[in-house]
């Protein structure tokens, strides 16, 4: 869209030419590129840009923190394989927005943090202006790829760059520097149009060789206790289908990492969600799908894997990713896509199936570990346990299979990951490769907005404080979300005692009964206490059918908890003292 409308100067008699700038630049390139959506905080030198992209029909979501307005881009991202867009304001603005866009380049989730900045004359000769932060720079060892825009015959350009960057190979966070001057910046508006970049096939298909489908195949034929692990890169591929063929048509057991719970429903014979250890000690053969042997799988190697060697099989598009803990014997790089369906085709009509006392082995172990969880999450006692209360959210969630489950916390995290089965595609989001406190808000929000599905977010009281206040962003906005706060009263606990004897409270122990049910009304929405599961399933179960904006108290027993929920072993030992 031109800024100016043509008009007659009277002086000189003759029509001036029609213009725009950068501002509008910036919207019809993102526009061009099918982005509709900007997650955002306003302030200078970005408000009237939010203004415009408004005017001209984008959603622009406005935040309270641009901490949480990129955790939603992120997790758009992820929701949709195209870039989520998070735009703030210069140096204190995008310092808040670089966490989220360094956990986006740590997840691999597709994300452009569109930050304005001051003048770079000043800013470079360290002159103290506005905001001054040579934001470029900082950004650049977060994110996948870094880019500043100078000139407004560059914008198109540089969006595009940003865009393909962001979800070509590997999905990313990418920064892109817009300086205030450059929104000011007039160009003839049909020059502006033609440096406009429609970004043609923007994650192309990448293809495996075939003989390292060959080989995988070789390798998972000669197996005898083969396993399966789906990871979150098998999710965001949307290639839903031809993993399911795979899995099935293998016959193999699968595990699937935490988000990619319900590629596959919980329930499917074949998953060794339940077994988890017994899968990664027993299996000979492994074939990971989208994931990485991050600190999750123990690096691939020593207690959690068992003694005996294993041959690993490995799809991912990151090349890079291959041998990067132990020896891949199989590596097959390319698009998840693509990789499965050509497995798949290899292994033609009659793959044989693996080893029956293996499979039975593994689904012996499955049926013990569900069966000995299933009486607890019965339980209706009061003040409730973490299984007490998840046992009823387990039910909210089989009764509503196209709701969004957003979990942070600890405890409530690591329950709830066990407890809440899945049964579709991308329906649970959390804290992700960095077990970071602090999406739960944001990834709420987008979840309701880019897939118009209801929202239950499953919250630590400790996580819920990171993000607490976009509640406000939640009301403004009418969305579907019914946000659940496991109060025990603090971190792991609302038990510990300050180890002096007195003074402050224990650094891990929050304000006794408090009712964060009680925030939410301030902004309009509906508030609830529950103190026992009865009242928790009437309280969510009224939330969730009402699609409109919930908190409700899930007031959890402060002792039920344990250190770091089930990473305890994780937290380093003083020599000195125990505690
Ligand atoms: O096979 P075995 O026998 O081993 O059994 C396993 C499964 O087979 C079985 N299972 C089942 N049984 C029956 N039925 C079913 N359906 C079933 N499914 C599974 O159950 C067990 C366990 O299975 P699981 O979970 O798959 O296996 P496991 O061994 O746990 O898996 C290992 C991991 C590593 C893959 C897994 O544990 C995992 O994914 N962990 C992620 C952990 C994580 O990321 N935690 C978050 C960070 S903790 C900490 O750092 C916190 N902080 C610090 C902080 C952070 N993080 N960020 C920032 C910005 N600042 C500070 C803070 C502040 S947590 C935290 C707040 C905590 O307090 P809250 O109040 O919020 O929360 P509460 O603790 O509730 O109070
Ligand atoms: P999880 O935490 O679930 O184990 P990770 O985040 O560790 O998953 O791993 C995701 C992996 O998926 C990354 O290595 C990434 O390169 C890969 N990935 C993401 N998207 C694709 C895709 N479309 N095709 C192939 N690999 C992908
Ligand atoms: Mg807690």
């Amino acid at each position: 869209m031109s800024a100016q409308v043509d008009g007659m100067d009277p002086a000189a008699g003759k029509a001036e030419p029609e213009l725009t700038d950068g501002f509008h630049l910036v919207i019809d390139a993102l526009r061009l590129n099918g982005i509709k959506t900007i997650y955002m905080v306003p302030g200078i030198p970005i408000t009237d840009l939010g203004r415009y992209m408004q005017a001209e029909g984008l959603r622009v979501l406005s935040f309270r923190h641009e901490q949480n307005a990129g955790y939603a881009a992120a997790i758009a991202g992820y929701l949709t394989k195209r870039p989520g867009v998070c735009m703030t304001v210069s140096a204190p603005g995008f310092l808040n927005g670089l966490t989220a866009l360094a956990h986006a380049t740590t997840n691999c989730y597709p994300m452009i943090l569109m930050s304005g900045s001051s003048e770079r004359e000043i800013v470079d000769l360290m002159q103290g202006d506005y905001e001054e932060m040579d934001q470029l720079a900082i950004a650049r060892p977060l994110a996948k790829a870094a880019f500043r825009v100078l000139h407004a015959e560059d914008i198109g350009i540089g969006i595009a760059r940003a865009i393909r960057a962001a979800v070509s190979g590997r999905p990313g966070g990418v920064y892109l520097d817009l300086p205030a001057k450059l929104l000011g910046q007039a160009i003839d508006a049909a020059e502006g149009e033609r440096s406009l970049v429609r970004v043609i096939d923007p994650a192309p298909a990448q293809l495996p060789a075939p003989e390292a489908v060959a080989r995988a195949l070789g390798v998972l034929e000669a197996a005898k206790r083969p396993l399966i692990i789906l990871g979150k890169g098998a999710a965001y591929a949307q290639a839903d289908d031809e993993i399911r063929a795979l899995v099935e048509k293998s016959g193999v057991p699968y595990l699937p990492m935490s988000m990619a719970k319900g590629l596959l429903p919980d329930t499917h014979p074949q998953s060794a969600g339940a077994a988890r250890s017994l899968v990664l000690q027993q299996s000979d053969t492994v074939m990971l799908i989208g994931a990485r042997l991050n600190w999750l799988l123990s690096h691939g190697k020593g207690k959690a894997w068992g003694t005996e060697p294993k041959r690993f099989i490995h799809i991912d598009i990151e090349p890079r990713e291959m041998d990067s803990n132990v020896e891949i014997a199989a590596p097959v790089v390319g698009d998840i896509g693509s990789c499965v369906s050509a497995l798949v085709a290899a292994m033609g009509e009659d793959w044989p199936a693996p080893p029956s006392d293996w499979t039975r082995e593994v689904r012996e172990k499955v049926t013990a570990n569900v069966e000995r969880m299933a009486p607890r999450l019965q339980n209706n006692n009061v003040p409730m346990d973490y299984h007490g209360a998840l046992g009823v959210l387990r039910t909210v969630i089989n009764e509503r299979p196209d709701a969004i489950l957003v979990n942070e916390g600890a405890n409530t995290l690591d329950f709830a990951r066990s407890i809440i089965d899945m049964h579709k595609p991308r329906k649970r989001l959390d804290v992700g490769t960095w077990g970071v406190m602090g999406i739960g808000m944001g990834q709420a929000i987008a979840a309701a907005v880019e897939t118009g599905h209801p929202v239950l977010a499953v919250e630590g009281d400790s996580a819920f404080g990171f993000s607490g206040m976009e509640i406000e962003t939640i009301c403004r906005y009418k969305l579907p979300i019914c946000v659940v706060v496991f109060n025990n009263g603090g971190i792991y606990r609302g038990t510990d005692t300050n180890p002096s004897g007195g003074g402050d409270v224990a650094t891990t122990v929050f304000v006794a009964g408090a009712r964060y049910d009680r925030m939410i009304e301030a902004f309009g929405g509906t508030g609830y206490n529950a103190t026992s599961p009865d009242e928790l399933r009437r309280a969510v179960t009224e939330a969730m059918d009402s699609g409109r904006p919930a908190l409700v108290n899930a007031v959890i027993d402060p002792a039920s908890g344990t250190e770091s929920g089930r990473i305890g072993n994780l937290n380093p030992q003083s020599v000195v003292r125990k505690k």
